[in-house]
């Protein structure tokens, strides 16, 4: 059990961010959250005590407010929020799709680690932990702007575990595949139907699955550096090889 260390979590309002939560206070970790909808950050956090503040990665200004607020020490940053918006082809990709992603799934995890780095320096024990995919070094068609950037996140992730290298700072970067949150009604912009399909007829991982791990690697003795976890479904051997009882409707 952790005691006194103290968990920075972004994205924390749902999804993965909001089980990271939970799995970390389960493990002791005083929790400070961030998300851009703080109601639902507030009904996260409040079971856990922990504290919930506004905080839209996409926005430097956001950032350097969020950060300004937290303990001068922090000993574990998860930078979970991001995500996918879209599903297509690159001929007719849309900026504002690929703006989007890139700013929270690339810009935001820098602007947050850069802010939060005196403090986790501070805490003589610190730890980053990345929200990465099996995105991350695997491609597929429509998926180029979201691949791209979780690409992105693993060459920044393996790029700061090297700028660390002596100091008492872990990186590590967990890469999850299929996992049924908000992560696929998010991408088609709310077509829930659409959502489903991409689960049908497979059982994918849950939220806490990955919280699991998160907490997992985030116990480790501090001398230990899970570098990185790749994590699917059973029923998932690639981005595109996937086991199905019943077939799912075309993405495209
Ligand atoms: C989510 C995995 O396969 O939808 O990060 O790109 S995938």
């Amino acid at each position: 059990m952790i005691a006194g260390k103290i968990a920075v979590v972004t994205g924390a309002s749902s999804g993965i961010g909001a089980a990271a939560a939970r799995a970390l206070a389960g493990a002791g970790f005083e929790l400070w959250l961030g998300a851009r909808r703080l109601d639902r950050l507030r009904e996260v956090g409040e079971p856990l005590g922990a504290h919930a503040l506004e905080l839209d990665v996409r926005d430097a200004g956001s950032v350097e407010a969020f950060a300004s607020r937290l303990p001068a020490a922090v000993h574990l940053l998860v930078n979970n929020a991001g995500g996918a918006l879209g599903l297509d082809r690159v001929e007719v990709a849309r900026d504002e799709d690929w703006i989007g992603m890139w700013e929270a799934n690339v810009l935001g995890v820098m602007r947050v680690t850069r802010a939060l780095l005196p403090a986790l320096r501070a805490s003589g024990d610190g730890h980053v932990i990345n929200l990465g995919s099996t995105a991350g070094f695997e491609t597929y068609v429509g998926g180029a702007g979201y691949t791209g950037s979780k690409h992105a996140l693993k060459a920044l992730t393996r790029t700061l575990r090297q700028e660390l290298v002596g100091e008492p700072i872990r990186v590590t970067e967990v890469a999850p595949g299929m996992v049924e949150t908000e992560f696929s009604l998010v991408r088609f912009f709310g077509d829930e139907e659409r959502a489903k399909s991409v689960y049908r007829g497979m059982q994918p991982l849950t939220a806490e699955d990955i919280a699991d791990c998160i907490a997992w690697v985030a116990t480790r003795p501090s001398h230990v550096n899970i570098d990185e976890i790749v994590v699917r479904p059973r029923d998932q051997a690639t981005s595109t090889m996937v086991h199905r009882r019943e077939p799912a409707k075309p993405q495209t």
